[in-house]
């Protein structure tokens, strides 16, 4: 039976056999090497010709990159090797010689790269950040089952737009209109009075028009909406689940950073409490900058730059201009121009990361706010119900995983933190 590379400490001094793909090799006369990788680990054997039968020394000499192979020896210790391990070879077996592999060791431009996806995801700097990516998405189940949260699966189809008209992608239902989702609030919104504290998690859509290193146009977000909670409950979640998060991946990922050579003395403070602005005051130091903006705009990626320069922990920005926010915010009782809203943007640069809310809960109200947003009423007749059948306050947020692992891996640009991204530009692999 085969065993894997990263269990091989339990097997030192015993003959295993491993299956994996090749990602080089190198012969000097008598003695030959090859790096196999097998998803777990990555080891070297060694294939000395006198040991090996003339199969096997031939099998060494026809193996490409990226072949497939089943390779049986005896494992060494060997703290000079990568992973601290070294396989003698035995016998090796080719299962699937591969073609010219096209992503070489050398620099490749990013939209090679891109176009080549499907394989790039092989990469040691891709795998490492991939796997934080898993840890924090388990990591997101565990906090809220740990906390009692009960997940709710929000439809990908709708008919409710759930953010603003701008990014929609459209499809044709029997004849009516669809959205794909670009949130699944709503519906966790209508789940509380079932469940009360409740989650979802799934991908959502946004024809972003934009090029940036920080936009999808299918993205995944984790969204937590909470019985009985105000804006500064809201927060004081947010705050302690990003917490969480970040330790996780500093837990279980340290291998994984040290390969994208990830600084985190930059991220191993991240603790509750963070930092709080309000959007008044950010603007008022914007305008000492220098920026230009004006109260009522909403904050772009610059703006975000600027404010978070001052801090090494992720920053609140809070109480929104209504125009600039979406329609279920609730309205400020202190100053109705403003919403009980919050941003939570990530230090060195990488922006929001987080939006969140406590929710119009007041039905004449939240009527109005869907009529000045020029939505059609009657697709939101059940989420006005809401309010008409027991009314209660409640907030919630949305954590896009994306931008999150970015700023928790170090890396410059959101698509290499999904395995397959959909850009403005990109449909395939
Ligand atoms: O539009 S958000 O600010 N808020 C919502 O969708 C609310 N319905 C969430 C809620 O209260 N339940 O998006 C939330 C987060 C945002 O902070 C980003 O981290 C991420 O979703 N997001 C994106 N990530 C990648 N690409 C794109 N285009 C994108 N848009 C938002």
């Amino acid at each position: 039976m085969s065993v894997v590379i990263k269990d091989l400490s339990a097997h030192i001094g015993e003959s295993v056999a491993l299956e994996g793909w090749v990602e080089t090799t190198r012969s000097h006369g008598k003695v030959a090497f090859l790096i196999l990788r097998d998803g777990t680990g990555v080891v070297q054997g060694v294939v000395l010709k006198k040991a090996v039968d003339d199969a096997t020394w031939e099998a060494h000499g026809s193996l490409t990159q990226e072949s497939t192979a089943r390779v049986v020896g005896r494992v060494k210790q060997d703290d000079r090797a990568p992973g601290g391990f070294e396989v003698e070879v035995e016998s090796l077996e080719v299962m699937a010689l591969a073609e010219e592999y096209p992503i070489q060791p050398k620099e490749h431009g990013v939209d090679f790269l891109l176009d080549h996806r499907h394989l790039w995801l092989r990469s040691s700097q891709q795998r490492a950040g991939l796997k934080v990516r898993s840890e924090v998405q388990q990591a997101i189940h565990d906090f809220f089952y740990r906390r009692d949260f009960t997940r709710i699966d929000t439809p990908i189809l709708t008919g409710s737009i759930g953010e603003h008209a701008g990014t929609l992608f459209e499809t044709d239902y029997f004849g009516d209109p669809a959205y794909m989702a670009q949130t699944g609030q709503l519906y966790v919104e209508a789940a509380c009075p079932a469940f009360r504290n409740v989650y979802c998690f799934g991908p959502t859509f946004r024809a972003e028009k934009s090029k940036t290193r920080r936009h999808l146009t299918e993205f995944w977000m984790v969204e937590p909406e909470v019985a009985f909670a105000d804006s500064e409950d809201n927060m004081r979640l947010q705050e302690e689940f990003v917490s969480y998060l970040v330790e996780r991946a500093l837990e279980n990922c340290a291998e994984e950073l040290k390969v994208l050579e990830r600084d985190t003395s930059k991220i191993d403070h991240v603790k509750p409490p963070f930092p709080r602005l309000s959007y008044t005051d950010a603007v008022a130091r914007l305008t000492e900058r220098g920026h230009d903006v004006t109260w009522g705009d909403d904050l772009g990626a610059s703006d975000e730059a600027v404010l978070t320069e001052d801090y090494d922990l992720p920053l609140f920005i809070y109480n929104y201009p209504k125009e600039a926010k979406a329609f279920y915010m609730k309205e400020n009782p202190d100053d109705p121009r403003t919403v009980l809203c919050d941003d939570l943007l990530a230090p060195e640069g990488y922006g929001e990361i987080i939006g969140g809310s406590q929710r119009e809960d007041d039905l004449e109200r939240l009527r109005e706010r869907i009529r000045e947003e020029k939505l059609p009423e009657e697709a939101y007749a059940w989420y006005l119900d809401l309010r008409r059948y027991g009314s209660f306050p409640h907030s919630g947020f949305g954590l896009g995983v994306e931008r999150t692992v970015a700023w928790i891996t170090g890396r410059h640009h959101i698509r290499e933190l999904i395995p397959f991204p959909r850009l403005m530009n990109r449909l395939y692999p």
